[in-house]
């Protein structure tokens, strides 16, 4: 093995994990379990990921917080106190900062640093990564706990650089927060964070402006502090909750309804959507068992939300155009919020369709719009979303077998073996990869089962002395195949307008990226491959070169 590289000493570990989000945190915890030796390297200044960037007044999840969280250890579950029904960021932040503290996994994270290139070198059988530090690290397995949602998306506007005002993108907010009392502020989306953010900065602004391309659906999300016999409830029965998450459709303990809309008459439908209007967020999307497949059952929930609509946003106008057409409800990620449609009643709000007379180009002062119309702000925020799932990934470009990069492996949309590997790509893990249930369930939850299978197939290495894993091709266009024809069962595929499909990022393969097979098929199949012997993946039993067994660098 190479000591250095262009002159500059090559650090070598088991396995390095990029990130050290929910993801990275994990896989630092069960890789040192197991023995392997660790090293995450977080391009951000903290722990927490997306949780750390995504710092954006009213950033909240919309999972519950007692399933929003790890279930590695029991200790950890019963300790742990979260003071509302869905947690803040800041709250979710302290979480994921006191996990790495608890389990003293800060000696294996090193923070400030950017992976900008990997590559398998063939010969020894191991990852190369670099980093913007200048420094070089060696990895028998790269674990790439990259985030599904880690790439923020500023649109290419014309006249940008010539704003005079201040721009924050939500997925990139400044550590120190931003003083909005008393401007004139423009929100660019109305999708799950500026449905989050508008009701808050609405607020403090003198005035906002909502720029509005596609109006979607938003849940009330009913938050309110945790009800401690709630919480007790939970704690008592934690081993069988997460059991039943882990077997769920969704990865999580929220009920679902599972009878199709057609087979209830009218008034017990009725009496189910407003049941689960009250029960906020995305229980909407369990109300029927046919919400998502059939039109007719869809259009049913769309218009009750629309009445909803009506019925709280006062002025006709502005609630027509808050009401999403041409949408089936759910096939763009369904938005949850608190006072979202209330917060159009103020005075010092304005809802700006920007769907039929687009923006034209930012301008000096603010916003103009392609038929001549101008809205000077002080501050523009743009909470446009994420070049998801993949965007991660491609911007480190992994160079596999052959010296075949990711982009060119995934130029007709992203291909994996069950969402977990890459064929040419030996040894390299995409927790919550694209061809997994990912966006499409509880994110804690996939990231646990796709750690707990990635450590126990390193384990299986280690045990059979086997050096390098990927997928056989066939595998994987099997795979990739079987999540296509997954989601054309469904009206994602009748929905191609959104982040799911890549369609938000100019130039991208519009390809339907996460599993909808529902987490507990997946997990069954995982756990099947496994068993199997790893089918559908091909092992080199070459000698391994270095295989270190204790933790630190070897
Ligand atoms: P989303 O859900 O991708 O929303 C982005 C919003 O920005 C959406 O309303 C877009 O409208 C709008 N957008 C994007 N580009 C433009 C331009 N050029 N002009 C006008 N409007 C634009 O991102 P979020 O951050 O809200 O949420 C991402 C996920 O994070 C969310 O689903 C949760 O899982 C957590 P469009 O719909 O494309 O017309």
């Amino acid at each position: 093995m190479q000591d250095e590289i262009e002159g500059v000493a090559v650090r070598c570990f088991d396995a390095i994990v990029v990130g050290a989000g929910l993801a990275g945190v994990c896989a630092v915890y069960r890789l040192r379990q197991a023995g392997v030796s660790v090293r995450a390297l977080e391009a951000g200044g903290g722990v927490g990921g997306t949780w750390y960037h995504n710092r954006y007044p009213g950033a909240r999840c919309d999972i519950e917080s007692l399933d929003y969280s790890y279930s590695f250890s029991d200790e950890l579950q019963q300790e742990w106190k979260w003071s509302e029904r869905y947690a803040g960021q800041p709250e979710i932040l302290r979480y994921i900062n006191h996990v790495a503290d608890r389990f003293d996994l800060r000696r294996d994270i090193q923070l400030n640093t950017w992976v900008v290139r990997a590559r398998f070198d063939e010969a020894q059988e191991r990852w190369m990564l670099f980093t913007d530090t200048g420094e070089v690290f060696s990895a028998k397995y790269a674990i790439m706990a990259t985030g599904v949602l880690s790439v923020a998306q500023v649109p290419s506007m014309k006249g940008l650089e010539d704003y005079r005002g201040e721009w924050f993108h939500t997925g990139d907010w400044p550590e120190q927060g931003v003083d909005l009392a008393g401007k004139w502020v423009g929100v660019i989306g109305t999708g799950s964070s500026a449905t989050q953010l508008i009701p808050i900065v609405a607020e403090q602004t003198e005035h906002l402006y909502v720029f509005q391309r596609t109006a979607n659906y938003t849940m009330p999300a009913q938050n309110h502090p945790m009800k401690p016999e709630v919480e007790q409830e939970w704690k008592k029965h934690y081993p069988d909750r997460r059991k039943f998450a882990w077997a769920s459709g969704f990865g999580h303990n929220q009920v679902t309804n599972h009878m199709s809309g057609k087979e209830m008459s009218a008034e017990a439908r009725l009496a189910e959507l407003e049941n689960r209007w009250r029960l906020g967020g995305l229980y909407m999307m369990r109300a029927f068992k046919d919400i998502l497949t059939d039109p007719e059952v869809n259009e049913i929930a769309a218009e009750f939300v629309r009445e909803k609509i009506r019925a709280t946003v006062q002025d006709r106008q502005t609630a027509e155009a808050l009401c999403p057409r041409d949408l089936y409800i759910g096939t763009k990620r369904l938005c949850s919020g608190t006072n979202y449609y209330e917060t159009f009643n103020r005075r010092n709000v304005t809802l700006v369709d920007v769907k039929n007379r687009a923006i034209e180009r930012i301008t000096a002062d603010g916003i103009l719009l392609e038929d001549g119309s101008e809205y000077e702000v002080d501050a523009l925020i743009f909470a446009t979303g994420f070049d998801a799932m993949t965007g991660a990934m491609n911007r480190i470009n992994p160079v596999g077998r052959k010296g075949r990069a990711l982009r060119e492996a995934w130029a007709a949309g992203p291909q994996t073996y069950l969402g977990l590997c890459v064929a040419g790509f030996p040894n390299m893990f995409v927790i919550t990869g694209p061809g997994s249930p990912s966006v499409f369930s509880n994110m804690v939850t996939s990231i646990e089962q796709h750690i707990e299978w990635t450590v126990a197939c390193i384990e299986h290495m280690r045990a059979h002395g086997l050096s390098s894993i990927e997928p056989t091709v066939q595998a994987q266009e099997d795979w990739t195949r079987h999540v296509t024809e997954a989601a054309g069962k469904t009206l994602y595929a009748q929905s191609r307008n959104s982040w799911f499909h890549g369609a938000n990022i100019p130039g991208k393969p519009v390809v339907f990226m996460p599993y909808v097979g529902g987490v507990g098929n997946y997990y069954q199949t995982i756990t099947r491959v496994a068993q199997s012997g790893y089918e559908g993946f091909r092992f080199s039993s070459a000698p391994a070169v270095r295989n270190a067994s204790h933790a630190g660098e070897t």
